[in-house]
């Protein structure tokens, strides 16, 4: 397939995923969780063999910030390597039968066609607000309800670190939300992913303080990392997104573990180190995909054994 040769638009990518769920229609379904700002579906695919509806969840998500395609193609890459290889790794059968995976490629579609369109350095959303300067958007990633612009984020609708006017101001992180704490003693693994750095980051981003889940946090993300390594010897380090990064309050990571419980919330930041940074060459996708793929299988096997 030449699919994962670039990257792709929204309505291509969203194209790709209705076909895998309709070429594999026992094990996999689209939903859309919400619409963006400029209604564009936030569309998910569902992974999973149906026997019950209350199954452990793992949620995979990307592209919150639009420029950081890697995310977005990774993830779909991940999608695609569940499927297609359920009936021959007996690993991933096992994975597929277990969990309920549901996998939101681009939260921030509209930010996303914006990049490919018109500012490829494109972060926020494209909400328009009462901005006096006329400056649009929203750092989603700074926009969740859980110690919300309480560091590192801006009050300033002209920052690419805006918070928003309030906590959850924008449908797709409002969207999340919802559906998160719908099923929120279900979700055992909440995976935010974004570029670049490669790093597999824990909570907190709001303080430099460790949750007391962290020796755990740190024992699966370990786990992760090896398995990312293994495949084409990428190097990632691990620890919390304030003592690693800086202080960031109102990510998803910690919403996701602080406010709907979940212990094992992360946030990969993929590849590179810097040397493309954001506008990473699409001749790395498929490699991104396999050893990204790779850890996120081995974190789901670990899981799978602690049920
Ligand atoms: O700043 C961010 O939102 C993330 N880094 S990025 O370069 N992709 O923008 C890191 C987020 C880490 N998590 C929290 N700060 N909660
Ligand atoms: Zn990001």
């Amino acid at each position: 397939s030449v699919f994962f040769t670039k990257y792709q638009r929204i309505n291509d990518i969203h194209n790709y995923l209705e076909n895998l769920a309709a070429e594999n229609s026992p094990i996999a379904s689209i939903l859309s969780i919400g619409k963006s700002y400029e209604e564009r579906d936030l569309k998910a695919i569902k992974i999973s063999k149906e026997t019950s509806n209350d199954k452990p969840i793992i949620w995979i998500d990307a592209g919150i910030h639009a420029r950081e395609w890697i995310s977005i193609a990774t993830a779909v890459y991940i999608a695609k390597e569940l499927i297609q290889n359920y009936n021959s790794d007996p690993d991933i059968k096992s994975l597929v039968d277990t969990f309920e995976w549901y996998i939101l490629p681009s939260v921030n579609p509209d930010g996303y066609e914006y990049s490919h369109d018109y500012n490829r350095m494109w972060r926020k959303t494209r909400s328009v607000g009462t901005s006096v300067w006329g400056c649009i958007g929203v750092d989603a990633n700074r926009n969740f309800g859980f110690k919300w612009n309480q560091g590192g984020a801006s009050s300033n609708p002209c920052s690419d670190l805006y918070a928003g006017p309030k906590a959850f101001s924008e449908p797709e992180t409002k969207a999340i939300s919802e559906f998160i704490l719908a099923r929120k003693n279900q979700v055992k693994l909440y995976i935010a992913t974004h570029s670049y750095s490669q790093l597999w980051l824990t909570p907190w981003g709001w303080t430099s303080k460790l949750p007391d889940d962290y020796d755990d946090q740190y024992n699966l993300a370990n786990i992760a990392v090896k398995a990312l390594n293994s495949v084409h010897g990428t190097k990632y380090q691990i620890g919390s997104s304030t003592n690693l990064l800086y202080i960031a309050a109102g990510g998803a990571d910690d919403w996701a573990y602080g406010v709907a419980g979940i212990k094992y919330a992360y946030t990969p930041e993929l590849r590179d180190t810097g040397r493309y940074g954001f506008v990473l060459p699409a001749s790395q996708i498929i490699p991104s995909g396999e050893e990204t793929f790779a850890a996120v299988k081995a974190m789901a096997l670990a899981l799978k054994n602690e049920l």
